[in-house]
């Protein structure tokens, strides 16, 4: 743990353990995994400074194609990939993404609740608000807060040690960084539900203050993401359509474009693109 540990924080990263059985016993039946109540699972949380130290660096490498279509998942999925090298052989380990899917098409994994009950980041929910303030029939969706980030981190998966028991892991309660009012809860859920385009809801917290945020870089580098996850996936907001290698090689060139235009340093990118794509 120790070893992982730190080759996640060279990457910007944060690890936080928990048992399988403890996620078990907070979500429904569809989306429980049927192991030990024992085993040993790993939350992944990217920090603000995972872009710098592995996204942007990630960008550059010879090894990168154009055939990962999301290069943020792609990423981080390498990166856990390499860590696992150091896992002993006896384990089956298992990275299990936020983006993964059941064949039902609900997520494979409920990264808030392991965020939950791994300690690592407090789950606010409509049920953390009473009275309530909104009817039943509209959608209120949760929202984690980290206690030194606030919402300025990302929830990316979970390592999962089948067949590693660990009985003497002992639960550690996530730190409720929004505890000051009801109206503070209240503004935390309807800024993530109704406004969060304009980060606001990543500041809400206790006394104001986090230790680092994503930089005008960042920001502007995932908005870019999610015009491209649109683009991919929405036909005018109507019909889902078919992902056609010009919808991913349009978003591609404009992230790479952007790159280009901030910084000369990530033109290397370039070079290791096909030129068809620029
Ligand atoms: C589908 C999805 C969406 C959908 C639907 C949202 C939703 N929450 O359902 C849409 C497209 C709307 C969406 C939008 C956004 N999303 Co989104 N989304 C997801 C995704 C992939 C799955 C969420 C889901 O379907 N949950 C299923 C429902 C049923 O889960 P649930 O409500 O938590 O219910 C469970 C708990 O209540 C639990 N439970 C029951 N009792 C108890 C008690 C306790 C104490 C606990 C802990 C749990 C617990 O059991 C229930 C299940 O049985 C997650 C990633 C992931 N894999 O989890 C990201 C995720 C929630 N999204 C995220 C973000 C940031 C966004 C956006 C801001 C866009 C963006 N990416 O920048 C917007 C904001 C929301 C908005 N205003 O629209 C982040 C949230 C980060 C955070 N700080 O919390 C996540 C975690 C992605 C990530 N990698 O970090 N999203």
């Amino acid at each position: 743990m120790t070893r992982l540990r730190g080759d996640a924080g060279r990457m910007g990263l944060e690890v936080h353990p928990y048992k399988m059985g403890w996620y078990n016993a907070k979500v429904e039946e569809a989306f429980r995994f049927p192991l030990h109540h024992d085993t040993l699972a790993v939350l992944v949380v990217s920090t603000p400074a995972m872009f710098e130290k592995l996204f942007l660096p990630f960008l550059m490498e010879e090894s990168f194609t154009t055939e990962k279509v999301d290069p943020l998942d792609a990423c981080i999925r390498a990166a856990m990939k390499d860590t696992s090298k150091h896992f002993p052989t006896e384990y089956k380990v298992e990275f299990v993404q936020d983006s993964d899917l059941l064949p039902s098409r609900r997520p494979r994994i409920l990264v808030q609740t392991a965020g939950h009950v791994s300690g690592a980041a407090y789950y606010y929910q409509r049920t953390d608000v009473d009275p309530q303030p909104w009817s039943q029939e509209s959608p209120m969706y949760g929202v984690s807060v980290h206690p030194k980030y606030g919402g300025w981190f990302a929830l990316r998966g979970v390592l999962i040690f089948n067949g590693l028991l660990a009985p003497g892991l002992v639960e550690k309660p996530p730190i409720d960084c929004v505890s000051s009012s009801r109206d503070q809860r209240i503004k935390l859920l309807e800024k993530f539900n109704y406004s969060w385009q304009d980060y606001g809801y990543r500041d809400v917290v206790d006394g104001g203050h986090v230790e680092d945020r994503y930089s005008e870089r960042q920001k502007r580098t995932f908005q870019l993401y999610r015009e491209r996850d649109l683009s991919l996936c929405v036909n005018g907001g109507q019909e889902p359509k078919m992902v056609t290698s010009s919808d991913i090689q349009l978003s591609l060139n404009s992230l790479l474009t952007y790159f280009n235009l901030l910084s000369p340093a990530v033109s290397q990118i370039r070079t290791v693109y096909p030129l068809n794509f620029l």
